[in-house]
C-alpha cells in the first residue's frame, strides 16, 4: 500500500508539487513500454481507440513528443496503472477529497531529440466540470534527467493567479515563455525544480502548478504515464456547457443531467470503499 507522511502532504501544499522516489513496482515497466509501442503503432487491445491519438509511428513527426489521452480505455496493462486503488487513495490524502475520479490519462513519449511541450496550468484546459479541482500523478517509465527533458515545476505557482490557455503546447519556440510572464505579472522570481527520479518514480502536482518540459537532449527514451484525476463528486459545469467545452468530453454528456458516467470518468477510490464496481471486470478481460 502506497502511503503518504505528514511531511509530504505539508510539503505538496507549500509547493504544489511532490516529487516521490518509487511510485510502481518496476517489474511492471517492462509491460508498460510494450503497451507504448502498441497504443502507437494503433494497436488498442480492447477495440476502443483512446480519446485523443496525438502520435502514430506511420505518420507521427519525429522531432515531436508524443502523446495519447485515454490509453487505458484501450489497453489493460495502461488502465491497470491508472485505475490503481493506491494511487487514488495518495490523492486522497494529499487533498483530503473523500473519493477520487480518472479525469483522463496522457501517454507522454519524447524521444531522444524530440522537442519541449509548453508550460501551462492543468486547471486553465480542463475546466468542464464542478468542482473544478483537479490533481496530477506523473509516473516516469524511464530513467529522468533535466538535460533528458524530464517535467519541471514552478515551485509555490499553484498560489499565482489562474491562467488562461495561451501558446502552443507541442514544441513551442520557449516553452517557458507563458510561465515567465505569469511570473512577471505575479511580481516573483520563478524557481524550477526539475522531476529526476530512477524508473518508477515521479510526481503529484496541483492543477493550477506551472509546469512543461524542456527538449530531450539526453540518448535515452523519455516515457511517462500520467493521471489526470478530479473528486468523484463533479458534474459538468452548466456554465462551462453553454460556453462549448469541444468534442471530446462533450460527447460523454448525458441529455438528462449534469452528472458525470463512471463508466467513462471511473471512481478508483474512495474513504468509503466504493470504487466504480464494474471495473474488477473489465481489467479482468
Ligand atoms: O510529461 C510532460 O512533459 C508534461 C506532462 C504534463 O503536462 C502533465 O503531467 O500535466
Amino acid at each position: 500500500m502506497f502511503k503518504l507522511s505528514d511531511s509530504a502532504i505539508k510539503s505538496f501544499d507549500a509547493n504544489g508539487y511532490l516529487i516521490v522516489d518509487s511510485l510502481l513496482d518496476t517489474s511492471k515497466i517492462p509491460a508498460l513500454h510494450q503497451a507504448y509501442d502498441e497504443l502507437f503503432d494503433g494497436q488498442f487491445e480492447t477495440g476502443v481507440k483512446p480519446d485523443e491519438v496525438n502520435w502514430q509511428f506511420k505518420d507521427g513527426d519525429p522531432s515531436l513528443t508524443r502523446q495519447i489521452c485515454n490509453g487505458w480505455k484501450s489497453n489493460r496493462t495502461i488502465a491497470r496503472i491508472i485505475l490503481d486503488e493506491d494511487i487514488g487513495q495518495a490523492i486522497g490524502q494529499l487533498t483530503g477529497w473523500t473519493g477520487v475520479r480518472v479525469m483522463i490519462d496522457n501517454l507522454i513519449w519524447k524521444p531522444k531529440g524530440a522537442k519541449s511541450l509548453g508550460y501551462h496550468q492543468d486547471s486553465a484546459y480542463l475546466d468542464w466540470y464542478t468542482p473544478n479541482d483537479l490533481v496530477t500523478c506523473w509516473i516516469a517509465l524511464d530513467e529522468t534527467t533535466a538535460e533528458g527533458g524530464t517535467v519541471e515545476f514552478i515551485q509555490g505557482s499553484h498560489k499565482w493567479t489562474e491562467s488562461s490557455p495561451e501558446g502552443e503546447f507541442h514544441a513551442p519556440k520557449d516553452y517557458r515563455l507563458p510561465m515567465k510572464n505569469a511570473a512577471k505579472a505575479n511580481g516573483i522570481t520563478p524557481v524550477i525544480d526539475y522531476v529526476e527520479v530512477p524508473a518508477g518514480g515521479g510526481s503529484f502536482h496541483h492543477g493550477w502548478t506551472w509546469h512543461g518540459s524542456g527538449k530531450n537532449s539526453g540518448k535515452n527514451h523519455r516515457r511517462a504515464l500520467v493521471l489526470h484525476a478530479m473528486r468523484a463528486d463533479v458534474e459538468y459545469n452548466p456554465e462551462k456547457l453553454e460556453q462549448g467545452i469541444g468534442p471530446i468530453y462533450s460527447r460523454y454528456k448525458r441529455l438528462a443531467d449534469n452528472q458525470i458516467d463512471e463508466n467513462f470518468f471511473p471512481i478508483i477510490w474512495s474513504k468509503d470503499g466504493y470504487r466504480t464496481p464494474q471495473l474488477t471486470q473489465f481489467l479482468a478481460g
